[in-house]
């Protein structure tokens, strides 16, 4: 049990890669505020999620706001405080990736993928810090960034930056906080299969490719983040801040 009694936050909690880390966070023992977009059509989802975690034994809370609101990290800080009692762990992870190309980008598409993956990032990071600063025990925050954080690609030219953006956040972050004991640090998926790629990924000649590229020989799974995640939260990394850890099958080493 890494977790124990800790207390932890992580946006875009639903599916994916949040919920695997909401459910390998519970089963270290901690408990979980549950950040969803709202949407009436994630609530029976993340009421089921809520269900699992009770059943391993730990509490849940679910707070639906959207991710690029200025507002939602301090509706997230204050589900932790007045349901758990505080904040140990913040996991940024909520955001989308809309495939398109560049020249024709829909500014409506450019703004809203910066703001929900970044904007919304940097307020919520600074109400967790905040309460952990208030606190007085340290805590760690975790931003999901991505590979693509470190290369680019065509049709994500929207997205890559806010990736490149939250691994900035947490090297600052990182520098910012280190003097309250909070540690921060990105987390940087390669290829893992979810919603958010569900359509890219449904073209055959896309998906041979991208698993190809990895040498694990497959693409991942949102259970393959879940350790990354519990480790970076857990004080076995006490002494690790202002790190990324790519977690992509060997994917972004694969040059020939
Ligand atoms: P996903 O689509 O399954 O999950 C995204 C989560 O973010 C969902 O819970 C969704 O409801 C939530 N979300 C989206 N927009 C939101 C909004 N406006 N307000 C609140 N919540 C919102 O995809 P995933 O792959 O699990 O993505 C999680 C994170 O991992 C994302 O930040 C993504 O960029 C990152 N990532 C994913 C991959 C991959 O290959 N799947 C690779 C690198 C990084
Ligand atoms: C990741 C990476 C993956 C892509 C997802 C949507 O950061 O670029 O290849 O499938 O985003």
């Amino acid at each position: 049990m890494l977790l124990t009694d800790k207390n932890v936050i992580i946006t875009g909690a639903s599916r994916g890669i949040g919920r695997a880390a909401a459910l390998e966070c519970a089963r270290q023992g901690a408990n979980v505020v549950i950040g969803y977009s709202g949407s009436p059509s994630s609530r029976s989802t993340v009421d089921e999620l809520i269900k699992e975690i009770e059943t391993l034994g730990q509490r849940a809370v679910a707070v639906g706001a959207p991710a690029g609101d200025p507002e939602t990290g301090e509706l997230l800080v204050e589900a932790a405080v007045s349901n758990f009692g505080g904040v140990d762990v913040f996991v940024n992870n909520a955001g989308i990736c809309p495939f398109h190309s560049f020249l024709d980008m829909p500014r409506e598409l450019y703004l809203e993928t910066v703001n929900t993956n970044l904007n919304g990032a940097f307020f919520a990071v600074q109400a967790a810090a905040n309460q952990m600063k208030r606190q007085g025990r340290g805590g760690a925050i975790i931003a999901v960034s991505s590979i693509s954080a470190l290369v680019g690609g065509g049709m994500q030219t929207h997205y890559t930056p806010t990736k490149a953006g939250l691994l900035s956040l947490m090297q600052s972050c990182a520098i910012a906080l280190g003097p309250y004991g909070i540690r921060c640090n990105a987390l940087l998926p390669g290829t893992i299969e979810t919603d958010i790629n569900k359509d890219d990924l449904a073209d055959q000649g896309k998906r041979d490719y991208m698993a190809s590229r990895t040498p694990l020989g497959r693409l991942g799974r949102p259970e393959d983040l879940a350790g990354p995640i519990v480790f970076l939260a857990s004080e076995m990394a006490q002494y690790v801040t202002g790190a990324s850890l790519l977690v992509d099958g060997g994917m972004y080493v694969n040059l020939q």
